[in-house]
């Protein structure tokens, strides 16, 4: 019985990241990370990385609201929910003006929430310091693709 519970435990793990890692992720739990700081050397190893400045610079609060960085090690289908703590920060919508995919995985980002809108698609180990004018700020949403 021991056995069996135990493969049945493993199933139920890996389920669960292949519901929040998609392919090319190595880290083993999915995480967001908050204030980044500036520059591309900030954005940790295995995450992607999104800045409201370009150049990987973190601004400040957008209408004292909006976060200056953020950095996914999964997919992130609404970024108007992402959440620090109890604060008042909430969401980084529309802001994104530079990007680095420390991932080993491409990476598309989306206008719109939930991956739909114009895509913005970047290889593994990309940075680009300004994003193409056509999608600067107004990144909604992105995914390992
Ligand atoms: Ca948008």
């Amino acid at each position: 019985m021991k056995f069996s519970r135990n493969l049945a435990k493993l199933g139920l793990c890996a389920a669960a990241a292949a519901g929040l890692i998609v392919t090319g992720a190595t880290s083993a739990s999915a995480t967001n990370v908050f204030y980044l700081g500036h520059g591309a050397g900030s954005c940790p190893d295995g995450y992607v990385c999104l800045w409201s400045e370009s150049n990987f610079i973190e601004g400040s609060f957008v209408n004292n609201s909006k976060f200056g960085s953020f950095a996914a090690n999964q997919n992130t289908g609404d970024m108007g929910k992402l959440q620090h703590d109890s604060g008042g920060d909430k969401g980084m919508q529309d802001v994104t003006s530079s990007v680095l995919n420390n991932t080993r995985s491409s990476i598309c980002f989306y206008e719109n929430n939930w991956y739909t809108g114009l895509e913005f698609k970047i290889g593994p180990g990309e940075h680009w310091p300004y994003v193409p004018s056509w999608i600067n700020d107004k990144i909604s949403s992105f995914k390992y693709c």
